[in-house]
Parts: structure tokens; sequence; C-alpha cells
């Protein structure tokens, strides 16, 4: 049985400006502000598009920037993406929970969200070129789905899309495929919730969109443990084979990172920890996780993807062998 629980602790380091955003840095009157997709712009900056949540309690995007990713952010001074119901009646309730993928082929970027209405959470798609004006493309995952990323070229011809639908049996993670984003088929579970006690039983998802590495497609996903006190959502490391996604090559038994601080433990919604967006370093090694903390604040963890991957070779194991799941 692996436990690593040592080498676990040191593998994500939180940045010692934590939290980096809060309703207090907003330019407008905001109730909280959290899971934030991110990317590298071509003049190097980084690119937050984050989740804020107004004062009646629905949410839309609005976009941070910063030169070095930590401190000086820029806020757009209105809400960059708001929901339009008019239009788009499945953002009745808000859009929240970005995830930014580059995709050379169209010289965009696609951003994957949830978008909420009576139907319930789905996943919608939209592409911008400058974060500035945005094309919709509508609900593409219909209700119970969310946490979804594309991944950033065509596998075997098509689009690739991680979802996370939801089933009273349980909520796995899936990748479907598409010839044009827009007509979606080829259905395939990922990963599976685990059962029982474990910190990512009945409940995962993924996390940001995954890193695309030599030895396959390195995944951070989030598993919820329901507790007699609440939710606790805490981060797993799992490796797919880059040429057939929906193939798990490793998966770590423990949890790598969760909740421990103060603004991870309280919070709107205490004991939340939720990427949903990360840059890499010039030195490509270094990787900045942008984190919604407790459904409040935004906090940034740095990890090194060589350490992640090696972490995952020592004690991650391939799916679909009796592991006691
Ligand atoms: C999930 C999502 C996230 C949220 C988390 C904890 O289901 O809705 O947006 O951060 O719950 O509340």
């Amino acid at each position: 049985m692996h436990l690593a629980i040592d080498s676990t602790e040191t593998l994500f380091q939180r940045h010692s400006a934590n939290p980096i955003l809060t309703n207090k840095d907003w330019p407008y009157r905001i109730n909280s502000v959290f899971n934030a997709g991110a990317t590298l712009l071509d003049d190097g900056c980084t690119l937050l598009l984050c989740r804020v949540e107004d004062r009646r309690g629905l949410s839309h995007l609005c976009v941070a920037r910063s030169v070095n990713g930590i401190d000086g952010w820029a806020i757009d001074p209105e809400p960059t993406l708001m929901p339009d119901p008019e239009k788009y009646p499945e953002e009745l309730w808000g859009i929240e929970d970005p995830r930014i993928t580059y995709v050379p082929e169209l010289g965009k970027y696609a951003i994957a969200f949830t978008s909420f209405a009576k139907g319930g959470p789905g996943v919608s798609l939209a592409l911008t070129k400058d974060f500035r004006s945005f094309e919709r493309l509508g609900v593409i995952m219909s209700p119970d789905d969310k946490d979804a990323a594309l991944l950033p070229y065509r596998i075997g011809g098509l689009w690739a899309l991680i979802h996370r639908p939801m089933t009273p049996l349980g909520c796995h993670m899936w990748i479907s495929y598409s010839p044009d984003l827009r007509h979606w088929g080829g259905h395939k579970v990922m990963m599976e919730a685990r059962k029982g006690a474990w910190w990512d039983a009945n409940k995962i998802g993924l996390c940001s969109p995954p890193i695309e590495t030599s030895e396959g497609w390195l995944t951070l996903y989030h598993g919820v443990k329901n507790t007699a006190s609440g939710s606790l959502y805490r981060i797993g490391l799992a490796l797919f084979d880059l040429k057939s996604p929906d193939i798990c090559l490793l998966r770590g038994d423990s949890w790598i990172f969760g909740p421990e601080t103060e603004y991870e433990r309280g919070g709107d919604v205490h004991d939340v920890v939720f990427p949903c967006g990360q840059t890499i370093c010039p030195d490509r090694d270094t990787i900045n996780i942008y984190y919604g903390a407790g459904d409040s604040c935004i906090a940034l963890a740095q990890a090194s993807l060589r350490s992640l991957l090696s972490w995952l070779q020592e004690n991650g194991r391939p799916e679909g062998l009796d592991n006691n799941r």
C-alpha cells in the first residue's frame, strides 16, 4: 500500500502572497472571486479569467492580468463576460468555473465553462482571440455536466473534451470527441470516482486542463469526500495516454493537496481547493496553479512538473488493476 504522505506535503508550495486576489481587489462591488481559468499571453503576461459571484449569488467572468502572475493585477473595470440569458437561456443563473485552452489550429483560446439554469448545470464553449470579444458556441454537454476542458489539438482528426456528467451512481470523468466543436460523440469514461471511504469516492472532476508531457497528459483532478460536516475538496494526480487520452496510465492513491490554511478551510464554502487553471514558467518546469479557496478568493501554489511526474511514477498505479476501489 502506498501512502507517501511525506513526499506529498512538499509537492505544492503555497505562495507567501496568498490569497492573491479577493473581493477587496475588485473595481466593482462583488461577493467573491474564485475558480479562475489561466493562460499566458503572447507578451508573457498571465491572464486569469476569474469566476466572480455578485451579490445576487449569480456568477460572471472577469479578466485580471499581471506581468508576474503573482501581484499587480489589472482587473477589467466591468464584467468581461456576463451571462446573456436572452440569447443563451442556459446562462440564466450564471456562468462559472472556466478552463482555458489555447488552440493553435484556430489561433484562438477555447473556454469551457459551466452554464447554469433551470435545467441544471451544463458545459458551454466560447472562443476568443483577445478576451475582449467572445464567440459563443452554446451548450455542448447537456446538464448535469461540468468540469470541462478542451484538449489543444485534434486526436485522430477529432477534437477531444474532458467533462464530468453526474449520475445517481457516481460522477466520473468522461472524454468525448467532435469533428467541429459543436457535435459531440464517441463518449468514453476516462476515470471513475472510487467508492466507500476513499478521498475521491463518488465524485471526481477535472481541475485545470491537462498538461502535455512526453510521458502523457499530466492531469490534476479533484475528489470530493462527503463527511458529516460537509464536502472536502482535494486534489489528486493522474497520467493519461497522449494518443488515447481515455487510457489512464497512472493514478495516485493519495491526494497531493488539500485545504489546510485559513482561507481554504473557511470562506463561503469551507474546505475547498479548486484549481481551474495553470501556467508553466519559462524554466518549463515550474507550474503556477491558480485555485479557488473556500469559494471566496484566488490563491497560488507552485509545483515542479518533474517532481509531479516522478511522484506519479513512484506512487501511481495503472487503472483497471485490482486496487480495492
Ligand atoms: C463544485 C463547483 C465549484 C465549487 C465547488 C465547491 O460543484 O460548483 O464551482 O467551487 O463545488 O463549492
